[in-house]
């Protein structure tokens, strides 16, 4: 259960460690769906350099909720909602029922060696505030040992108006030791990276990446043709369908209701 430490950690620290997020069965079925996918669905890149060497190479599998219900139900699990509605209910304005939406679902996967990512945001905006993006990482494999390409994550820098400074915040960063199946709920604005890996075998990690409904998804969700499944309303709302104006138009719905009143709920 999450509880209330959790959210405080979250606020305070811009992160917190959720062990058994996942059961074994879950995380092994996940594991071979991803493990499954064909070459050409992945992308390759080589992180440090751009020169392909062994040591660098990293995976991505993008958009894997299209690849099996399995990965819908992650994204639209009640104990990430119950995160998610207290991150994003903060400074929403009356009017939004649905202040948030999937932004980003994938994977990425480091395979018996590989280099280190350097510190970094993906939100892009540092210390934002009120925050906007809410990331969640699932270990697939154990991390529980130093090299074995866990992430590390600088505690308190959500809160700080810059970009990482490997000389300075290096030396603040915590790595992450977690078994497989441990959900790592972060901040966007937090400074964190995939460290080094140089165990035998593999290490897949899924990146679930929530924001609030008026930022631009990096792919447009709702327009993917193949889905694992016919969507629940609960489901379509989460990843996004009623976030876009000509959407909205063809179903003669309004996508966000009344048009807020600028006033936010609270005022912070
Ligand atoms: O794979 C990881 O450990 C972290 C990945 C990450 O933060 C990113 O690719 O932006
Ligand atoms: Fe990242």
């Amino acid at each position: 259960m999450i509880k209330k430490k959790h959210l405080q950690e979250l606020e305070k620290n811009g992160y917190f460690v959720y062990p058994n997020f996942l059961t074994k069965k879950q995380n092994n079925k996940l594991w071979r769906i991803l493990e499954s996918l064909p070459k050409k669905d992945l992308h390759f890149s080589y992180s440090r350099t751009g020169e392909k060497v062994k040591k660098d190479v990293s995976i991505l599998a993008p958009n894997i909720m299209t690849y099996s219900k399995d990965f819908i139900s992650i994204a639209t699990n009640s104990k990430i909602l119950q995160v998610a509605d207290d991150y994003f209910f903060r400074a929403s304005f009356n009017e939004e029922k649905n202040p948030y939406q999937v932004h980003i679902m994938h994977a990425r996967k480091v395979e018996d060696e590989c280099g280190e990512q350097q510190l970094h945001i993906d939100s892009r905006l540092r210390g934002a505030d009120p925050a906007y993006m809410l990331h969640v990482f699932i270990y697939l494999d154990d991390c529980i040992k130093p090299h074995s390409g866990g992430i590390r994550l600088v505690p308190k820098s959500h809160k700080l108006k810059r970009y990482a400074i490997p000389s300075i915040d290096e030396k603040k960063a915590k790595e992450i030791f977690a078994k497989k199946g441990t959900a790592i709920f972060m901040n966007s604005s937090l400074f964190h990276a995939g460290s080094e890996k140089k165990t035998p075998g593999t290490r897949w990690v899924i990146s679930l990446v929530y924001s609030r409904w008026w930022v631009r998804q990096p792919f447009a969700i709702p327009y993917f043709k193949k889905w694992p499944k016919k969507l629940t309303a609960r489901e379509k709302i989460l990843f996004g369908f009623y976030n876009y104006g000509d959407a909205s138009i063809k179903r003669g719905i309004s996508a966000r209701g009344k048009l807020p009143k600028l006033i936010p709920i609270k005022n912070d």
